[in-house]
């Protein structure tokens, strides 16, 4: 096993794998049971929502002890509690939204609900708090004021944020975007979405994304380019890393297990960084995936070992493809490096630059059109260093 800091949702491996169309058919696992596997397996972290660990409706002394009994497997194995998060999806309660409920009493009870998760976070000594609003949203566009529902969703990611900081807690939150699955549709469907809300908050700069590779892939879009931006704008807190085949039903699959070209290039960029340099993702390798229904517990762990596995054996050839000469010949024929030059020049003024004749009407323009990029001679050598 490699010293990458991969973790695990204790909801991965404890899934029982009930789906709406059939009951489960894997027994519930012991939450530190899961903990002390996923240690041997040679994982560094985990992470859970608070009904992972203790029923929904717990009184206190049920709750600690829930609680305890994480903590006592994370101390005897080591493995770190690097995220929490709350469960404002599963009880009836919530089928409206949490924070986006026309429902006050609702919004008020998911709020509550949300700040005793955070209380609990920072008593694990996690640094991410992820917020997943998976019932934030509708099924028909009439059935809320749209308006209203984003300012009802920003006051309680503020009110969190400002919680966190008015406690000193060392916790930075994390959006997790998803187009939709429960709901309809869902808000904040994509990492760009999420980003212009946090643009609005008052205590924006503690709060950022925790994107997943299905969730942007069932809405067609590329993940590795959306950790890019959100890498740009300084708002990549966390990842959940699986595997999906476009755009359907959320698969949650190993990670690689879908789009594998897409995850190699995912690998290149969270090991290798950005060709001319930049902003880089330290935090853990999350898996949020689904041992799929057909697996009894035999499958759960062996589908745990191939998550990290696979982000292994990617790590290595996105290491090679990098180092290799003709790759890097390739950068450079293909202007790689040359897009790290900014376009005008230092100081250049606009009077300078809109009198440059040989921007324009000295440019033979058709000489630059004939340029060729070897850009798919760049992708096969990709190709051959993944599956060669
Ligand atoms: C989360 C998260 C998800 C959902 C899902 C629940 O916290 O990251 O994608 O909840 O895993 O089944
Ligand atoms: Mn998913
Ligand atoms: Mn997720
Ligand atoms: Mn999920």
């Amino acid at each position: 096993m490699s010293d990458i800091k991969y973790s695990f949702g204790l909801w991965t491996v404890g899934w029982p794998a009930n789906d709406p169309f059939g009951t489960a058919t894997r027994p519930d696992l012991d939450p530190a049971e899961s903990i002390r596997k996923l240690a041997e397996l040679g994982a560094w972290g985990f992470t859970y929502h608070d009904n992972d660990v203790f029923p929904f409706g717990a009184d206190d002394a049920e709750r600690q002890a829930g609680i305890d009994k994480v903590k006592k497997a994370a101390q005897e194995t080591g493995l770190v509690c690097e995220m929490v998060t709350t469960n404002t999806f599963s009880h009836p309660i919530f089928k409206d939204g949490a924070f986006t409920s026309n429902n006050r009493q609702v919004r008020r009870f998911g709020l509550k609900k949300v700040l005793r998760s955070v209380d609990n976070a920072a008593e694990m000594g996690a640094t991410t708090f992820v917020m997943w609003g998976g019932r934030e949203g509708t099924e028909y566009d009439n059935s809320k004021d749209l308006a209203a529902a984003h300012a009802r969703y920003a006051e309680g990611i503020d009110t969190v944020a400002a919680y966190i900081k008015e406690k000193g807690y060392d916790l930075r939150i994390a959006l997790e975007p998803k187009p939709n699955e429960p709901r309809g549709d869902i808000f904040l469907p994509t990492i760009g979405h999420a980003i212009a809300l946090i643009n609005t908050l008052d205590n924006g700069d503690i709060v950022g994304l925790n994107p997943e590779t299905g969730h942007e892939q069932m809405a067609g879009l590329n993940y590795t380019h959306g950790l890019a931006l959100a890498l740009y704008c300084g708002k990549l807190f966390h990842i959940d890393l699986n595997g999906q085949h476009g755009p359907k039903y959320d698969q949650d699959l190993v990670f690689g297990h879908g789009d594998l070209l897409s995850a190699f290039f995912t690998v290149d960029l969270l090991e290798n960084g950005f060709p001319n340099g930049g902003p880089r993702y330290e935090g853990p390798r999350h898996f949020d995936y689904k041992p799929s229904r057909t697996e009894h517990l035999d499958g759960v762990w062996e589908s745990a070992k191939a998550n990290m596995e696979t982000y292994d054996l990617l790590a290595a050839k996105a290491k090679a493809y990098r180092e290799d000469p003709e790759v890097q010949a390739a950068f450079e024929h293909a202007g790689i490096f040359e897009l790290g030059e900014p376009t005008l020049g230092e100081g250049e003024s606009f009077d300078a630059f809109m009198a440059d004749a040989s921007v324009d009407t000295e440019l033979d323009v058709d000489a630059v059109a004939e340029r060729d990029y070897g850009l798919v001679k760049l992708h096969q050598l990709a190709l051959k260093h993944l599956i060669g």
